[in-house]
This record gives structure tokens, C-alpha cells and sequence, in this order.
């Protein structure tokens, strides 16, 4: 008997064995579980037809730390690619990539042009040299040669033939740089990827690693500063403490071609008891301001300079002493001025006590102080008007100021557009901003155009992107939160580039190098930023987000300390219509516009239905050109970005098959929570809406799913990032 059932069994685990191993010939092999941290530097390797032929990388002299970080990228990258390491040479090979800077290209090779790409600019070509195949990096700087080994390697990664390459890129502004919200005590303002990745209380002496993957992802994209601290910045951190710790990290930085900036605090000498005042025309306060200076160059010989938040939302500045932005700038630009340091001013100014909208206000402070600031004075401003929010006409200042450098400044964090909890590709919203004519030039003007500042090529230029990088594994918060960091980068690189081009790139490297796989992941991606809009501020309305933290829905809210905080401000619905009236009837916003455009956007009917509640008021029953009244087109656009999360989750499961699973999963569970969260949004918002419209439901619309008493109740007082 027992012989019998030892048989049976050997035949059964005979069977199970030979089920087993046709299952796993059969099925697809599926990649292996990654957590992220390797961003979209990961170098998997490639079929053998695109794989890189490379076997050894020349270089003709002492690498500087910067050559040294090319070099190593470029080993690494072969080693996941292909599996082989690359030998160091001197002497060309077949294989070769040759790093060679102008003056010691090798003979043959075609350096036309390369004058003209500036330090950061890089050439990249494929060369043959005495019979020899090569692949050319070419610069006139060590930085040069690494940002074109990082092209290199990512034209290998997303399937680029690398025996015809001849590619030329510069970066068209010279200051590409995040603005990390990060607090002292290691809290992020904003943030929503865990702690700030400065470990200020282990620095100067613990360099954490992730620095230098920090510096390498950055690196990646060309970003060439970091303002290390919060614009709400406090006095220590121009401490001497302080700077021995920002200094640390600067040596970690600099082979990268990262410059270190940051955030100064207007009152801080006079916090700091080391002054009488922080009036900026006071020659004791000048001089704090030099002497202080001076000191942070002897530590930070390349320091960038200081990133300044000033009478705004309860900072100190110079309006204190009754002193503009341009005394304030202008005494802090001359402290830096000798070590070529900048200043950056922020534009993100308005004042509860002006009745005045606050869209209108940083305009209203800035224009006529055109060309009054001095020349390493940048002045940055947000994308739009108000505040980060998912859609805003880009801001009146862009194209108004054309005696003064205007820097951008885009939101990476998503604040207003779902944490790192909602799926928010935001290349498109940084390409609509970008590719906005402001009408200030006969043939127009884009917000690029005025960034790159063609017209006067002599002063500096910038973008600035409020970091979304913290402690996560993943950086970011969340896997598709990276692409935000990346596109972000690519832009500041070239403002005119393509935000699907960049998607594509990024999900080539990130997830996979499939066709279908980056088809699927990208129109995942460029519907993403849609959808949040359509769920929470359809049709041009802004700032309906809760009190404070900024999340989930809030549009009643209407007793905050300042008017200008309360949601009911921005949407001004009752029971005859909606929207801010920004025309000549109401605030007249529009007249910060250049005169064609403000004339076009006048009229409702001219106005692009996606800012039309942005710039008027309408009764409920306007007629859309749908056909549709505003109210049935509101309540539409809800429903709409609900299916559309929806759409989202369903589109996530046909990428199964491409993704690991642990990644697939981490992206799901947010999807499911961006879906529940998306009918959370419309429902509170056509409830309260409709509370206040006194209208019934358009047909067919579904009735909110809780009461708007409910809605209200809602509370989360320990929310991140506030
Ligand atoms: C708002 C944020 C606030 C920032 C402010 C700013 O809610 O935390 O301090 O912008 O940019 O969006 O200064």
C-alpha cells in the first residue's frame, strides 16, 4: 500500500514538475521587483542590436572630479547595458567613447559649432579615427562632458542608433535650480515625500550617500543649483554653523556642476542682535549683509547666491521700512555682487489689507520698478497669478518687464494637485505655461521666449522648480512623482522642449523599453494633469482646496484671518451665477495683459473655456458653446474627471505585464485612492454648488453620494507638509 501511494506521489510531483517548468518557459519573464530609489537612471541591459558597442573610454590628461563623475556614469551605465565594464584609455580604439574637450578633439572629428554651446553645451557624435568607430563627447568644459555623458547614455537607454549620433545641446538659461521648502528641523513645507533629504543635524561631518545620487539625478537633467532651505527661511541658517553645514554640501555637489544657494531671511542681522535695524538703506545693515557675504564665499567659494521671500504672507522685507523690492534686492545684490553671486526676488507678493484682487497684486508692486534692479538681480515669478493651482493663465509679469530678468518658478511639489497621492503628469501645465503668448511682440511672444530672453542675451536667465525630493525611497512620494522632477529639469533645460517627448523619455528609462509599454504609460501620463483639473477646478476656478494643508475639497470656506485665503473669494458663486469677475466690469486683471489679449480674453465668448471662471462671471444658465448651460457643463467636467481617474486605474492594469510587481502595485493602490478621492472632489463640489445655485441636478447626473453637512465635517489635522 504504502509502496502504491510513494509511486502515485512520484508520478504527481513528476507531473507538477514537468507543468511547472512549460509555465515558466511559457510565460513571459517578468521583471523583478524595484523599489524605485534608481529613478530613471537605470541601466537595463539592452538587446544585443541596440546595445552599445563601447569597450573603452579615452580621456587625454588628469580628470577633474567632474570628468571622474562621467566616467563613472558612463561604466556604470555599460555594465547594466551590456554587462561589460569599460577599460580606461588613452589610446582611440575601436569602441571608444572619446571625452574630449575643444582644442583636443581627435583628428577628423568635426567640432563645428562647439564655440557656440557655451561651458554646459555638449556635442555628440559618431566618428571614425584613424579607421577607427568611435563615439565623441565633445565640450568646451568638464560640465560639458558630463551633461553629454548623461545624453549619451540616455540616448542608449531609450533606443537611439548609437552609430549615427550627432547630436549639439545647450542649455537655453543659465540658472536651473530647485527650491527644496525644507525646514531646519528636517520638515518639509509642502513636502509629501517623507523628511527633507538634508540631514542638518548630522552635517558638515555625516555626508549621507544620497547626495551624491542626489547630485547625479540632477545632473541627469542639467539642474545646476539647489537653494537648500525655505523661502519662510529663518536667521540660523546664516550662521556660521550653518554654512559650514551648506558647505559640506557644496563639496559634495560641485563635481556635478551643483551650485549651492540660499534662503535668506530679510530681518536677519536684526534677529540675530548683530544690528540695530534690517532697513535696507541703512550703511550698518549694508555692511552686516557684505561682511556676511564674504563669509559664506570663504567656506562656499562658488556659492550661488540668495533666493529672497520678502513682504509676502508675513515675511519681513523691506516695505517694513517703508523701502521697495528694488532697495532690498539691490543692497543684497551688492553684497554678492563681487563674488558674482545673484539674488533672486520673488514676485509672490500680496497683502490682505489691499482690497485689491490678489491676482493683481505682484503686478501692480513689480511693473513700474522695470529696470530698476541691479544686474545680477533676478526677479522670479510663479507661473500664474495666484498660487500653483492645477490651471492658471500664465502671469501678467511675463513679457511686462522687459528691463528685468524674469526667472520662472513651477511647483514640482503638487500641493494643490493631490500630494503624491494623485497621478499629475505636470509637463503639460509647465508646456502650456511656457508655450503661452503674451502678446507683447508683433509676431508674438512666448513666457519661453521672454525666459530665454533673446533680446538681450547679456543678462542672466532662469528657471526655478519647488523640489518634490525627500527621504521616500522613491524621492519623490510616489513613482510617477519622479517624472514631475525630470520633466521639470528637461524644461529648465529647454523651455521649448516637449512634454510628451519628455514623458516618453522618462518612462523609457523608468519602466520599460516596450513600444507599448511607453504608449500605454505616456497617455496614462498626458490625460493625468486633465483629470485633477476636471475633478477639482474645472473651467478656470481656483483655489477651492481646504483650509491650510490644501487638501480635498473646501469650496464653503469662507472665515479665514484674510479674505483672500477663503475659497468663496475665488469662486464668488451664488445663487445668480460664478466666477471672478476679472474684466473692466469687476477687478480688471485683465488690463495687466497685453491690450490684443486682455481684449480677447474680455469676452466670455473669446475666452478659452478652460479659464473662462478665471476672468468672469457668469450666470448659471450662460449658454456654453456646447450647447449646454454652465451649470450642466460644470457639473459635466466633474463627472468627467471622474471617469477619467477611473480610466486611469483601468489603463494602469493593461501595463501588468511590463512592470514589476512590486512598483505596479504601489502605483495601483494610489490610483485607487486618486479614484476615491476624484468622486470625494465632485460630489462635495456639485453638492455645495448646487446648495448654492438652488438648481436641480442636470439629467442624468448622479446625486452627491453624502450630504454636504458630511463633506464639510471632514477634518485631517495632521496632514503633511503644513
Ligand atoms: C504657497 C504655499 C506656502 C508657501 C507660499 C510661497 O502654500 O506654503 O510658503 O506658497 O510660495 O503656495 O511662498
Amino acid at each position: 500500500m504504502m509502496q502504491i501511494w510513494n509511486r502515485a506521489l512520484a508520478a504527481l510531483a513528476l507531473v507538477a514538475a514537468a507543468v511547472l517548468a512549460s509555465a515558466v518557459h511559457a510565460a513571459p519573464a517578468h521583471p523583478a521587483d524595484e523599489d524605485g530609489y534608481e529613478l530613471w537612471l537605470r541601466y537595463r541591459p539592452l538587446p544585443q542590436a541596440h546595445a552599445p558597442r563601447w569597450n573603452t573610454i579615452v580621456f587625454d590628461g588628469a580628470p577633474s572630479a567632474t570628468v571622474r563623475a562621467a566616467i563613472d556614469e558612463l561604466r556604470r551605465g555599460a555594465q547594466g547595458m551590456t554587462g561589460k565594464d569599460l577599460a580606461l584609455g588613452t589610446r582611440v580604439t575601436d569602441g571608444a567613447v572619446v571625452l574630449a574637450r575643444a582644442g583636443k578633439l581627435p583628428a577628423g572629428v568635426d567640432g563645428a559649432g562647439l564655440a557656440d554651446l557655451g561651458r554646459e553645451g555638449y556635442l555628440l557624435k559618431s566618428a571614425t579615427v584613424a579607421g577607427k568607430r568611435v563615439t565623441v563627447i565633445a565640450a568646451n568644459d568638464d560640465i560639458g562632458l558630463l551633461y553629454g555623458a548623461f545624453g549619451l547614455l540616455r540616448a542608449a537607454n531609450t533606443g537611439k542608433p548609437l552609430d549615427r549620433l550627432d547630436e549639439r545641446s545647450a542649455p537655453k538659461l543659465q540658472l536651473r535650480v530647485l527650491n527644496h521648502w525644507d525646514n531646519l528641523d528636517r520638515s518639509v513645507e509642502r513636502g509629501y515625500a517623507g523628511q527633507s533629504i538634508w540631514n542638518w543635524w548630522e552635517l558638515p561631518d555625516v555626508r549621507d550617500r544620497r547626495y551624491v545620487d542626489y547630485a547625479r539625478a540632477n545632473a541627469s537633467l542639467g539642474i545646476n543649483g539647489t537653494v537648500l532651505n525655505n523661502v519662510n527661511s529663518k536667521p540660523e541658517i546664516l550662521t556660521a554653523p550653518w554654512i559650514a553645514k551648506a558647505a559640506a554640501l557644496a563639496d559634495v555637489l560641485r563635481p556635478y556642476g551643483i551650485k549651492v544657494y540660499l534662503s535668506a531671511r530679510f530681518s536677519t542681522p536684526l534677529e540675530l542682535k548683530e544690528t540695530k535695524t534690517a532697513d535696507p538703506l541703512s550703511p550698518e545693515v549694508a555692511a552686516w549683509w557684505r561682511n556676511k557675504a564674504d563669509e559664506i564665499y570663504r567656506a562656499i567659494p562658488d556659492f550661488g547666491g540668495f533666493l529672497v521671500k520678502a513682504n509676502s504672507e508675513g515675511q519681513p522685507g523691506p516695505q517694513d521700512y517703508h523701502r521697495t523690492h528694488v532697495d532690498g534686492a539691490n543692497m543684497l545684490a551688492a553684497a554678492l555682487a563681487p563674488h558674482n553671486g545673484v539674488v533672486m526676488w520673488r514676485a509672490f507678493v500680496y497683502a490682505a489689507e489691499k482690497p485689491d484682487d490678489r491676482a493683481k497684486q505682484a503686478y501692480d508692486e513689480f511693473k513700474p520698478l522695470d529696470g530698476k534692479f541691479a544686474r545680477n538681480v533676478l526677479v522670479q515669478v510663479k507661473n500664474g497669478a495666484i498660487d500653483f493651482q492645477p490651471r492658471e493663465p500664465f502671469h501678467p509679469l511675463f513679457g511686462a518687464m522687459p528691463a528685468t530678468p524674469l526667472m520662472m518658478e513651477f511647483q514640482i511639489t503638487k500641493e494643490y494637485l493631490g500630494f503624491a497621492m494623485h497621478m499629475a503628469y505636470l509637463g503639460p501645465l509647465f508646456e502650456e505655461t511656457l508655450t503661452s503668448d503674451t502678446m507683447r511682440q508683433p509676431g508674438g511672444l512666448t513666457v519661453a521666449q521672454v525666459l530665454e530672453d533673446a533680446a538681450h542675451g547679456k543678462r542672466p536667465t532662469g528657471m526655478a522648480g519647488v523640489a518634490n525630493v525627500g527621504s521616500s525611497r522613491t524621492w519623490s512620494g510616489s513613482h510617477f512623482d519622479q517624472a514631475n522632477w525630470y520633466a521639470y529639469g528637461r524644461f529648465a533645460w529647454d523651455p521649448q522642449g516637449s512634454a510628451r517627448a519628455f514623458a516618453e523619455e522618462w518612462a523609457t528609462q523608468t519602466f520599460a523599453r516596450d513600444p507599448k509599454a511607453v504608449q500605454g504609460i505616456v497617455d496614462m501620463m498626458m490625460m493625468s494633469r486633465e483629470a485633477v483639473v476636471n475633478y477639482m477646478t474645472p473651467l478656470g476656478l481656483h483655489h477651492l482646496m481646504d483650509t491650510g494643508h490644501h487638501h480635498g475639497p473646501g469650496p464653503w470656506v469662507d472665515n479665514l484671518g484674510r479674505p483672500d485665503w477663503n475659497p468663496t473669494y475665488y469662486h464668488k458663486a451664488d445663487r445668480q451665477g460664478i466666477g471672478f469677475d476679472r474684466t473692466a466690469r469687476g477687478s480688471n486683471a485683465l488690463a495687466q495683459y497685453a491690450p490684443a489679449l486682455a481684449a480677447r480674453w474680455s469676452d466670455p465668448r473669446t475666452t478659452p473655456p478652460e479659464l473662462l471662471l478665471w476672468f468672469h462671471h457668469l450666470p448659471w444658465d450662460y449658454a456654453m458653446p456646447s450647447g449646454r448651460t454652465l451649470w450642466a457643463e460644470l457639473v459635466g467636467h466633474y463627472d468627467r474627471g471622474v471617469a477619467q481617474a477611473e480610466e486611469l486605474r483601468t489603463r494602469w492594469e493593461r501595463m501588468k505585464p511590463f512592470v514589476d510587481a512590486r512598483r505596479y502595485d504601489e502605483v495601483r493602490e494610489r490610483l485607487d485612492v486618486q479614484v476615491k478621492e476624484a468622486h470625494w472632489w465632485r460630489d462635495a463640489s456639485v453638492a455645495y454648488f448646487q446648495s448654492v445655485s438652488g438648481l436641480a441636478l442636470p439629467p442624468g447626473a448622479r446625486p452627491p453620494a453624502r450630504s454636504l453637512d458630511e463633506y464639510k465635517a471632514i477634518r485631517f489635522p495632521y496632514a503633511p507638509g503644513h
